[in-house]
């Protein structure tokens, strides 16, 4: 079955723990990122994984050690998986897989942004950086929505590797991309309606498929 996970950029811990009440029944995961975290506190992390598991989106990219401990500090503080840059290079990838590893989490890596920039330099190496993902044992990838002809490249050289998509909604991406994702990220798209829980149900039965 393929997941939808909520990107829960919201600010405020209140309305958060609200939505992810609202939508519980229809999304996999939650996802969370820095705009909520350092409104709210790391500790948010805890309370929305006891609705769902928790997607620590800190984008990762730093060297090896300081990695090492924004993956910890995530671990520590109940995330589920967190996902980090594939552009640092295999070394940073490595550790932060060793420290999920310890935790029994997971780890996504960004292949190449879905917004317009991510084609000025990330498409030209985000193959490589499947590469690399997979070489050093990560369990999966962020492809964009957004430009669906690199989905297909991306899914084809990772066959045997878990995709998320994310941009269906507010930035335009196709619905195409649920074809070659394992789960799609909708964030605006849910928070941000009349409904969450309404809009979560529609973004559901278009997964299946
Ligand atoms: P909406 O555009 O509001 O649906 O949110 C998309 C979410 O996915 C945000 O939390 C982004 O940070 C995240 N995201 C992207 O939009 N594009 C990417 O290439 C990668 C991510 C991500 O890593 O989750």
């Amino acid at each position: 079955m393929k997941q939808l996970i909520l990107a829960l950029d919201v600010l405020d811990e209140e309305k958060a723990l609200e939505i992810a009440r609202n939508v519980e029944e229809y999304v996999d995961r939650i996802k969370v990122n820095y705009p909520l975290v350092l409104s709210a506190g790391i500790d948010v992390i805890r309370k929305l994984s006891k609705i769902k598991p928790v997607i620590a989106d800190f984008k990762i990219a730093d060297i090896p050690y300081t990695s090492s401990l924004i993956a910890k500090i995530a671990f520590e503080n109940s995330a589920e998986s967190v996902i980090a840059h594939g552009f640092v290079g295999s070394d940073t990838l490595k550790e932060v897989c060793g420290v999920a590893e310890e935790y029994g989490g997971k780890v996504y890596v960004v292949t190449e942004l879905s917004s317009p920039g991510g084609e000025e330099f990330m498409s030209a190496v985000s193959l490589k950086i499947v590469e690399k993902a997979r070489e050093v044992g990560c369990s999966g990838l962020i492809a964009p929505s957004t430009r669906i002809e690199r989905l297909k490249e991306i899914r084809r050289v990772a066959a045997d590797m878990e995709i998320l998509c994310p941009g269906i909604g507010a930035q335009k991406g196709s619905l195409e991309a649920v074809k070659y994702a394992d789960g799609i990220i909708v964030g605006r798209g849910i928070y941000d309606s009349r409904n969450p829980a309404e809009e979560a149900r529609k973004f559901r039965q278009l997964l299946k498929i």
